[in-house]
């Protein structure tokens, strides 16, 4: 039998063997994606309206003036999706909770057909063999709490801890992993002081608070499961960087130092230091958040793991835009830099400057503008994104640090916020019109990589690439 032109065009890139072998045969290799960003059904099944929902609904905030309504449709079509899953061979997967398809209100009344479809959906894995890794909160928060001040109200912590331990109960035994949070820089910075994401503020002193409230949650969350016997293994996931500064004048300089305090040290430090970094306090001023007596202690309780997203390196500019053509590097479709020496350079700097638990990257990914042609998606920048970063985290490990997992972002392309649906992620192709799923050859050569692993394990290491064109 011939080879497709994708698993031609992929062999001929990177060789998905060479990549492996780098790896140890228990390495943690899966896919990742957000329930709001691939679910759909929002408004039905008893599901609330979320914080997500509502800023859709403003005009000019979404670049194509879409939704969540539709997305991949994924609350229909989970089962396939699953399949889809297992077919690639991944045995990984990450995903989020929707809070408002459990519990509409985000307080009080559960939702018993939200919490049966993530009932059937990780039991849907586990009769595949794929582990479920759970995140509690990817940003759709219900909008019933943002009527009560949301995340800037310390009311929000009890509440993310009643849902959480829901979960814990509905889930836990069944799970590999669960994380509280998925990127509180995100929905701290870009939700609540740059307005670009929901809820859609533009308050810095909004920002600092909702950041250290999502941080007492997060600590709140866990000490609560763990005391209700959930044994699985529980953290954060962060999304970080290496900022550089755009030259070497000193006011780049300072100002890399600066953004460098904002996006890693103030999430890293009161996890691991039991503090906010000065230099970031300093700066913030008045608008630095309100911090009750004892909130460090229930942020820095220990965590079982730490997941980092990472996509590119950040610069630093003290005054004007960065332009980021002016580097040489190869950008990827959101006009981010390729730069997969920033993710070693990431992860050795957290490993010198923090006693780290055990790390999984728990996403990277490239958003290309793919098409399907003939049933085909050649995406071979993507391949060799993911090849590039990959070894990156292999040459972390060399050097010491403890990473034991890769999660790709994303399964399937999806909804990319206030991009909407013009950015696609995914390493499977989605028809939106047809919601036909196409693998793309990143998906092929994924699936190539997880199967030397399985072929390491059986004892025979078999050549990935067996067939020939045509
Ligand atoms: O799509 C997002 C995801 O929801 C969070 N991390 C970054 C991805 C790409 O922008």
């Amino acid at each position: 039998m011939s080879a497709t032109p994708s698993e031609y065009l992929v062999r001929e890139a990177v060789d998905p063997e060479r990549v492996a072998k780098r790896f140890p045969s228990d390495f943690v290799w899966g896919v990742a994606t957000s329930a709001f960003q691939i679910e759909g059904t929002t408004a039905g099944d008893g599901r609330g309206p979320s914080i997500w929902d509502e800023f859709c609904e403003q005009p000019g905030v979404i670049l194509d003036g879409s939704n969540g309504r539709d997305a991949c449709q994924h609350v229909q079509r989970w089962e396939s999706d699953l399949d889809l899953i297992a077919s690639l061979g991944i045995n990984h997967y990450r995903f989020s909770i929707s809070w408002p398809r459990v519990q509409p209100e985000g307080q009080g009344a559960w939702n018993e057909a939200g919490l049966a479809f993530y009932d059937r959906l990780v039991d849907g894995m586990l009769a595949r063999g794929i582990q479920p890794h759970v995140t509690l909160y990817h940003w759709d928060l219900p909008s019933g709490l943002q009527a009560q001040g949301g995340w800037q109200s310390r009311e929000t912590v009890a509440h993310f801890v009643d849902y959480a331990r829901k979960i814990g109960a509905l889930l836990g035994d069944r799970s590999a992993s669960i994380a509280t949070h998925n990127e509180p820089w995100v929905v701290a910075t870009l939700g609540h002081q740059h307005g670009i994401f929901a809820p859609g503020l533009r308050d810095r002193r909004a920002a600092t608070q909702v950041s250290h409230h999502l941080l007492v949650s997060h600590g709140d969350a866990l000490t609560a499961l763990r005391a209700d016997g959930v044994r699985c293994p529980l953290g954060i996931v962060l999304n970080q960087a290496p900022v550089h500064a755009a030259t070497a004048l000193v006011e780049d300089r300072l100002r890399a130092q600066l953004e460098d305090g904002e996006l890693v040290r103030w999430y890293m430090d009161p996890l691991m230091k039991g503090a906010y970094p000065a230099d970031v306090l300093a700066h913030l001023g008045t608008d630095a958040p309100k911090i009750l007596s004892g909130d460090f202690a229930r942020i820095g309780v220990p965590l079982d793991f730490l997941g980092i997203n990472y996509y590119t390196r950040n610069i630093a500019i003290a005054s004007g835009r960065y332009d980021p053509t002016s580097s040489g590097l190869e950008l990827t479709d959101m006009g981010w830099e390729v730069f997969p020496a920033g993710l070693t350079e990431l992860l050795t700097r957290l490993h010198r400057d923090y006693q780290l638990p055990p790390i999984y990257i728990t996403e990277n990914g490239a958003a290309y503008p793919d098409e399907c042609v003939a049933g085909v998606v050649d995406d071979a920048a993507r391949v060799r994104y993911l090849d590039a970063h990959i070894q990156a985290v292999a040459t972390a490990r060399d050097a010491g640090v403890d990473v034991r997992g890769y999660f790709a972002w994303s399964l399937l392309d999806n909804f990319e916020w206030a991009h909407g649906y013009t950015k696609r992620f995914g390493i499977v192709h989605v028809d939106y019109a047809t919601q036909q799923r196409t693998p793309k050859a990143s998906a092929l050569w994924y699936r190539d990589l997880q199967r030397t692993f399985r072929d390491r394990k059986g004892g025979v290491v078999r050549r990935v690439h067996d067939r020939e064109p045509s």
